[in-house]
């Protein structure tokens, strides 16, 4: 009863356009993933595969730095790591272009890609901040076939990460 009176007295004193203003800074929903080639979190948005939550919030694969699992360790996001789940597997070169959509744009210490365990790419950002969306030409080397990608976005300023995993046919 006194924090409605109070505010209301706030909101006749003018205050309220500053709290408008405000309110959407939430960092919960802003964050990143790739887009292109369509990461599973990108084919779960699109409606691509029929999946859970994470349809809605596909750049919030967030989790501490160093895992290797394309849910980054979220259990409401595990079935980003069912292999089986009849992901779309995209034809890609030998060298090949991944691009992240940020929705929030974090500063950034490294951007790495792993096929099975290894790292394939790595480009150090030394701390800097992204733009909107961020481009890599990643080279796949010697390897060819199907492979599941992982990319991982390493944040300068805290101990996360951001994770996706891209289904793909090299030379395909
Ligand atoms: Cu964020």
């Amino acid at each position: 009863m006194h924090f409605k009176r109070k505010l209301a007295a706030s909101l006749g004193a003018g205050i309220a356009p500053l709290l408008v203003l405000t309110l959407p800074a939430s960092p919960a929903s802003a964050h990143g993933y790739v887009d292109s080639p369509p990461s599973r979190q990108a084919q779960c948005a699109a409606g691509t595969v029929e999946c859970g939550d994470i349809k809605y919030e596909p750049q919030s694969v967030e989790g501490p730095k160093g895992l290797t699992s394309c849910s980054g360790g979220n259990q409401k996001f595990s079935e980003l790591d069912d292999d089986s789940k009849g992901w779309t597997v995209t034809p890609v070169g030998k060298s090949t272009e991944f691009k992240w959509h940020l929705t929030a744009r974090h500063s950034t210490s490294t951007w790495q890609y792993f096929v099975g365990g290894s790292k394939v790419a790595e480009f150090d950002d030394g701390g800097a901040q992204p733009g909107e969306t961020v481009t890599h030409q990643v080279d796949f080397g010697g390897l060819s076939g199907k492979q599941k990608v992982l990319a991982v976005w390493n944040i300068a300023d805290t101990a996360n990460a951001f994770y996706a995993c891209i289904d793909v046919n090299i030379g395909g």
